[in-house]
């Protein structure tokens, strides 16, 4: 398993992908009924309005050696983080077994963003054991606590599996910066690396430089981008998209939309309009409604995810930015809170630092190193 991280995954997979041909780019013209009454849900284009633009790579086109990438380890990417630097130093500082010791752990649970209740109930826990005469010393209690961390993740490690659908769609959400088009980007990489025939949406019509921003993550990395440039009807482009997609033979088509404020009702009720309007094309889809949360967020990100769920249901997490200061604690408050699964998170700003979610590769991440070789494993 720890394999994992440093192989992509290969195989009959790859083989699979492999027999497929790219298929015609051209979008059906269509007197089916449904695409009638899909379009009507869509607004005329303004006469001012760019026509589609395609940015066609052929998937058939060999693409460009990139220099590999050096996959920095879990622990390396992680140590910058305020839960990581604050439990190393407190098992440095004070390594006497002894109730102040818990007391300290419980702070910096909850200054890390873990949450007051989980923070509470893990060390209440470990209180009750360590009273019992479990553990003998601090880092026998360091790796029971390991363990609770661990078992409080498991259930959100969900990878997500994009087989099965053809194409598979994801909707990305979440508001401004959070780090969606970077987390776009990176999908596309890592899918187009599984051989994987991708496309990109750019729903986020709202800003122009969102739609450069994915071109250019397009462009990089040689995947298809659907737009209809800045002021477009967002579910307009993607429905433009998944009707190209079908088309194409695409296996992965990743929809980009604009940052939503909780607070705007207008952008939130365009997502339900989105979801509304792929139905129309596919009953099931969108396949997964992908929700990118900035992981320097801290605790309110519990609100915005409670927010989005109520407008689209969403399907999976992806926390991003985890590399720098973030607190890294919101991952174990958002796994509680809400059960949902956290497909990926973000270890930095370029095309590979994006992890499929692994709840003891993350804990070990965060703990001090002093835990010993298991933590080790994880690259
Ligand atoms: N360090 C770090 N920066 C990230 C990560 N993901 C995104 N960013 C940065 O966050 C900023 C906002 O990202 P963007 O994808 O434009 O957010 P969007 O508005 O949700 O689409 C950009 O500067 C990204 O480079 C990450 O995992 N780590
Ligand atoms: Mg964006």
């Amino acid at each position: 398993m720890l394999k994992f991280w440093k192989k992509k995954p290969a195989g009959k997979e790859a083989q699979q992908a492999d027999a497929k041909a790219p298929a015609d780019a051209s979008v059906p013209e269509s007197g089916d009924p449904t695409l009638h009454e899909a379009l009507a849900e869509i607004p005329a284009p303004a006469e001012t309005q760019p026509e589609t633009e395609r940015f066609v790579a052929p998937v058939s086109k060999p693409v460009a050696e990139e220099p590999a990438p050096t996959i920095r380890g879990w622990r390396e990417r992680l140590s910058g983080n305020v839960f990581a630097r604050s439990l190393g130093s407190l098992f440095v500082r004070n390594p006497k077994l002894d109730d102040d010791l818990l007391d300290e752990l419980e702070t910096t649970l909850i200054t890390a963003d873990v949450g007051v209740e989980a923070s509470t109930e893990l060390v209440e826990g470990l209180r009750k054991r360590m009273h019992k005469r479990e553990f003998a010393d601090a880092p026998a209690l360091l790796a029971a606590l390991r363990q609770e961390l661990i078992a409080l993740l498991k259930p959100v490690e969900q990878p997500l599996d994009v087989r099965g659908k053809q194409p598979f769609v994801v909707l990305v959400v979440g508001i401004n910066g959070a780090g969606k088009t970077t987390t776009i980007g990176k999908l596309a990489r890592r899918w187009r690396d599984e051989r994987r025939a991708v496309m990109l949406a750019a729903g986020d019509t709202f800003r122009a430089a969102a739609v450069e921003q994915l071109k250019t993550w397009g462009e990089r990395n040689q995947v298809p981008v659907i737009s209809q440039g800045q002021d477009a009807d967002s579910a307009s482009v993607i429905f433009d998209a998944l009707q190209a997609a079908r088309s194409r033979g695409t296996d992965v088509l990743i929809a980009d939309t604009a940052g939503r404020l909780h607070t705007q009702g207008g952008l939130m009720d365009e997502l339900g309009k989105i979801a509304r309007v792929l139905k129309k094309l596919d009953a099931d889809a969108p396949h997964e409604v992908l929700m990118v949360i900035d992981g320097t967020t801290g605790q309110n990100a519990i609100n915005q995810v409670r927010q989005f769920r109520q407008i689209v249901g969403v399907t999976g997490l992806v926390v991003t930015k985890l590399d720098g200061t973030a607190k890294g604690g919101v991952v174990f408050a958002l796994a509680r809170e809400f059960g949902l699964p956290i497909r990926f998170v973000g270890l930095g700003e370029t095309a590979t630092d994006l992890r499929a979610f692994e709840a003891a590769a993350f804990v070990d991440g965060l703990l001090p190193a002093s835990l010993g070789g298991e933590a080790q494993g994880h690259d």
